[in-house]
């Protein structure tokens, strides 16, 4: 343990001097904060390093932010964000490697090996899921199908005929895949065992949900495109929180309004710092991901950071009527309204500045219009309770809400 913590910090020191000494935007930002890489004597020392934001990325728009040569990049990805350009993210042949190893070490932490099938389904493409998923099911020794997103009659086709294991998917998607297999009566032909979904925030209500319907062991990964792409952290079968392998990140909880490092346990921002990524390594990264570090060891014995499932991000935080409330407990109170089919999206308006909140759910099959105004008062009642404010509900018919393939859209906009 202490000579991984001592490799930890050399190898931050390594990655510290390297954009300081390629990177203007870095240099600069350090330059103004008054460090130098020689401040930089171990992973205490983080704390005094400026954070980095997606917006210097999206600013230096391609590549401002390379800390290589331009001749040693051998991919590209890009996460298109909801406005505006997309952020480019660049990796050297090592960081493709370093990726493929941080990805293979969380499948193996889901208890997957080298006999498995795993069907990605995350898109291809600049999306970094279904290349992320690919390459790391392959440096594991398994047996990779790279179906992408969509397609779902085929989806199903390639699982029952190649004997999938592994369902690789956002949640939504999953869900999707799951109401075709209860509905063609199929689960009985496929050996799936397996979901490792992510991509996307979800409840436990809808891991429930899915491993009852796939027979299988629903599991959470987390990543993001800036920092790598998915790998980044992953739940073992004790699901008690995403691993996190300390060999290649530097994991910090902060006060998102103030910055301040917060103890374990507390709730907060996750900031990221890459060790031994090249092209585009990062410092203090903030992720705008909403958890805390889970205090102690985990029971499958496994050591370094743990954190809880991401609650939502900072910038999806919806303010009504002055209480913070997250998409994500908007879904695990509809988890708890039986009726209701997990599908759901979030319609908000705003009249004279202050928003309204009108929850859309979908209702799992067809009722009396007496069952549906009870379930419609449960459901209200419900969402009062968890998010301790009053909301609108608007309950839809069975199949109303369009399937998502890739990763759901939860808010919507209305005038
Ligand atoms: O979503 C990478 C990924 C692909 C992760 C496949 C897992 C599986 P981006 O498109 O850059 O990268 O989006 C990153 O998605 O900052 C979170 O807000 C959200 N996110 C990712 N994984 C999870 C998760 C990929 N397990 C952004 N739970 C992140 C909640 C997640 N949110």
């Amino acid at each position: 343990m202490r000579e991984k913590q001592s490799g930890a910090s050399a190898e931050l020191a390594k990655v510290v001097e390297r954009v300081w000494s390629r990177v203007p935007r870095y240099r600069a930002r350090m330059e103004s904060a008054g460090v130098t890489p020689k401040d930089i004597r171990g992973i205490e020392d983080i704390s005094s390093l400026p954070f980095t934001e997606k917006s210097d990325l999206r600013d230096s728009y391609p590549t401002g932010m390379l800390a290589c040569d331009r001749s040693e990049v051998v991919r590209f990805h890009a996460s298109s964000g909801t406005t505006g350009r997309p952020t480019v993210v660049a990796y050297t042949r090592n960081d493709v490697d370093l990726w493929s190893e941080a990805m293979s070490r969380c499948l193996s932490t889901a208890g997957i090996t080298k006999d498995d099938v795993i069907q990605v389904a995350y898109g291809y493409g600049l999306f970094t899921g279904g290349l992320g998923l690919h390459y790391g099911g392959e440096r594991l020794g398994a047996s990779v199908i790279p179906a992408s997103g969509g397609f779902s009659e085929r989806q199903l086709l390639l699982m029952k005929d190649l004997g999938t294991t592994v369902l690789a998917c956002t949640p939504s998607y999953a869900l999707k895949l799951s109401e075709m297999i209860e509905a063609g009566d199929l689960r009985d032909s496929l050996p799936l065992r397996i979901g490792i979904f992510g991509a996307e925030p979800w409840s436990e209500g809808l891991r429930g949900r899915l491993e009852s319907a796939l027979g299988i062991t629903a599991l959470d990964v987390y990543g993001l495109s800036e920092v790598m792409g998915p790998g980044v952290g992953m739940e073992c079968t004790c699901k008690n929180g995403l691993h996190i392998d300390d060999e290649f990140f530097i994991t910090e909880v902060i006060d998102p309004d103030t910055g301040r490092v917060l103890p374990d346990g507390e709730e907060g921002e996750l900031v990221l710092t890459t060790l031994g990524k090249e092209a585009m390594p990062v410092i203090r990264y903030r992720t705008h991901d909403i958890t805390r570090r889970i205090p102690g060891s985990c029971a499958c014995g496994r050591k370094g950071a743990r954190i809880a499932r991401i609650k939502g991000r900072t910038d999806d935080m919806l303010i009504i009527r002055g209480v913070n409330v997250f998409p994500s407990q908007v879904e695990v109170a509809l988890g708890r309204v039986p009726g209701l089919s997990h599908h759901y999206y979030l319609e908000v308006s705003e009249m004279e500045g202050l928003k309204e909140l009108t929850v859309v759910p979908e209702i799992s099959e067809t009722v009396s219009e007496v069952a549906m105004r009870k379930l419609q008062m449960e459901t209200v009642r419900g969402l009062h309770s968890l998010l301790g404010v009053r909301v609108n509900v608007r309950l839809l018919e069975p199949g109303a809400i369009e399937r998502s393939e890739g990763k759901a859209v939860r808010i919507r906009r209305v005038a």
